[in-house]
């Protein structure tokens, strides 16, 4: 069996029968490319630079990044946007923990993805005797993810690769954790029981079907619904069903309220959109109907003030997930099946002559839109200088509108929570976020998968601080070429930048950064193009043309310091002391 083959990787190598062999490295990739999956984000280094590089080679895409979490959020989106897992490659302990933290932040979102990792030799970690970046990254990585595996033996690599794709992929989607001790890679052994041992996952996605019970009992509750509504989360996006959920909405004629990432399922401008009704839809409708979407903080955990009237609402859940239901509040109609085929089901169910909502009550959401809507035009319309998020953000808008096809990436606090209001999207997975954890750092990741994987520009709208957490990899971008252009909401700091110390002198305060910075001049650094914008019309001016050009760019757009406030829109969430006492 597998003897080791140092010193003859790549080469096809022949023993005295003649017969072929092939090793570890070759496997890995034969079976992630059997199954379709050709691009790897990652770092290289011990033990696994042969491996890109073989992969490379072999005609795989392997994007290097400069720190493994952002080749991690990279990957995690590029599952998102294709919903096939997307790979990320680090090497053992110290890159294997870097990238941890995006695979745990793709389980939290539902994202599909597999870390691959390298991992030092299973006697000596397991004796704790001080391998070289020794580590149990198996038993580390386990609670953190949505399953964990290790490959001991190269004829297991097919059923290794195969399993992680299953778990990735299959009911709630989630990251895995492929552990791949250095070893493995170089184990020998025949190439046809090899090409024999491989696995092409079939189907890994299966449709779960509804209950018709539970699907008869969903549209019991949605006919006697007199002020209904529709919530679209990202889930709903990432089953790319778009005509289907599209239908959903247009043929129930109910309101819909999109969460952050389901921007653009239907255009932002449709008609039936709740979004800018959303404080009056969530108060006051009777049945929700969630399709894709978390009852989690992000939904008041479907209780207190902003929904109304304690126990006066009724819930449709659709979801693969069965422990989802119940998950904070009572769930009326669980809706238990894979998006698609719920919507299906209730599609079929309402037949042709399903009765609109009240009159009263689509007209209450529609006055209530264009109220808010006017009072937002408004805002927009008014050319602050400095800027401030409004006036900045105007001309973005204006920008996607006018390109929807580009990919929008955003973080930050107010730069977030500013541009998730007043940027629409037109289509869907055109929005890439922070997601449920609200997560700094995923900027630059999610910029380079979204431009690999779909091939359009790239407008990533960034706090300042934001900006700072992958700041580095706009060489990655700049190496790779892609049409990516960055705009840093530059307001110096974190929500404000004026703040002082409360000491009254010393160090500058905890939120506040290098006063004037230049972000553009760092992309020049990489021959990127950089570029200030102080005005509205400048930054306009700059986006479009960056834009034009697909090259990356950097604009540095000048934000007034005092425009922001704490944490943005969630300060409610942030405590604050209230003792005062003498320090
Ligand atoms: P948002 O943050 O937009 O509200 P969440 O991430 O909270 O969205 O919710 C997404 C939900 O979508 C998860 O509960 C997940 O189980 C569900 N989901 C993901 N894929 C499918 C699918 N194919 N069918 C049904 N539900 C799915
Ligand atoms: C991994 C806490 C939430 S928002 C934010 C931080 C540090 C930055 C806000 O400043 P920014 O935006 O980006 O300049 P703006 O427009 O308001 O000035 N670490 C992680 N995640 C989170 N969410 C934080 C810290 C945080
Ligand atoms: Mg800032």
């Amino acid at each position: 069996m597998a003897a080791n083959a140092k010193g003859e990787l790549g080469e096809a190598t022949e023993t005295d029968d003649a017969r072929e062999l092939t090793d570890g490295f070759h496997l890995l990739i034969d079976a992630l490319k059997l199954n379709a999956l050709d691009t790897i984000y990652g770092v290289p280094g011990i033990p696994i630079t042969d491996f890109g590089r073989l992969a490379q080679a072999s005609g795989m895409r392997v994007i290097s990044f400069r720190h493994e979490q952002n080749a991690g959020n990279a990957a995690a989106i590029a599952g998102y946007l294709t919903g096939k897992p997307g790979l990320c490659l680090t090497v053992s302990a110290p890159g294997f923990l870097n990238g941890l933290t995006a695979l745990a932040n793709a389980t939290t979102n539902c994202f599909p993805m597999i870390l691959l990792s390298g991992s030092s030799e299973r006697e000596i970690v397991d004796l704790q005797q001080g391998d070289y970046e020794e580590m149990d990254q198996l038993a580390i990585a386990k609670p953190l993810c949505k399953a964990a595996f290790r490959v001991l033996r190269a004829e297991d690599i097919g059923i290794g690769v195969a399993r992680a794709i299953r778990a990735a992929v299959s009911g709630r989607p989630g990251g895995v954790y492929l552990d791949l001790p250095a070893k493995l890679f170089g184990q020998v052994m025949e190439a046809e029981a090899g090409a024999a041992s491989l696995v092409k996952v079939i189907d890994p996605a299966p449709r779960q079907l509804p209950a018709p019970d539970a699907v008869e009992r969903a549209l019991e509750v949605l006919r006697s619904a007199e002020r209904p509504l529709i919530i679209l989360g990202k889930g709903a996006a990432y089953v790319q069903a778009d005509d289907r959920v599209r239908e959903l909405v247009e043929r129930s004629g109910i309101p819909y309220l999109p969460m952050s990432m389901a921007k653009g399922l239907l255009p932002d401008d449709h008609p039936q959109s709740a979004g800018a009704a959303r404080s009056l839809v969530l108060k006051e409708s009777d049945v929700v109907v969630m399709v894709g979407a978390r009852l989690n903080w992000l939904l008041s955990h479907g209780k207190g003030k902003s929904w109304g009237e304690s126990g006066s609402k009724r819930f449709i859940q659709i979801d693969i997930e069965p422990t989802e239901m119940d998950s904070n509040v009572e769930i009326a109609a669980p809706l238990v099946g894979d998006i698609a085929s719920c919507v299906e089901a209730l599609l079929g169910g309402m037949g042709e002559s399903w009765s609109p909502p009240p009159e009263e009550w689509t007209r209450r959401v529609s006055e209530k839109r264009e109220t808010n809507l006017a009072k937002m035009a408004q805002r927009l319309g008014a050319d602050t200088s400095p800027m401030d998020y409004h006036s900045a953000l105007a001309a973005l808008r204006t920008v996607v509108k006018e390109r929807p096809d580009i990919l929008l990436v955003n973080e930050g606090a107010n730069t977030l929570d500013f541009a998730r209001s007043i940027i629409d999207l037109y289509k869907p997975r055109k929005r890439l976020d922070v997601g449920t954890w609200g997560v700094m750092g995923i900027g630059m990741g999610a910029a380079v998968a979204a431009a690999i994987e779909t091939g359009h520009p790239v407008l990533a709208i960034e706090g300042d601080s934001a900006f700072g957490f992958s700041g580095m990899e706009i060489e990655t971008i700049c190496r790779y070429d892609l049409p990516v252009c960055v705009v840093v909401f530059n307001n110096n700091g974190i929500y404000r930048g004026s703040e002082t110390n409360p000491s009254g002198g010393g160090d500058v305060a905890t939120t506040v950064f290098v006063k004037g910075s230049r972000y553009d001049l760092m992309m020049e650094a990489f021959g990127g193009r950089g570029a200030q914008a102080t005005s509205r019309d400048e930054l306009l001016e700059e986006v479009n043309r960056a834009l034009d050009s697909g090259k990356p760019t950097l604009i540095n757009a000048i934000i007034d310091e005092n425009a922001g406030t704490e944490s943005g829109r969630i300060g409610n969430l942030n405590p604050q002391s209230v003792v005062s006492r003498k320090s």
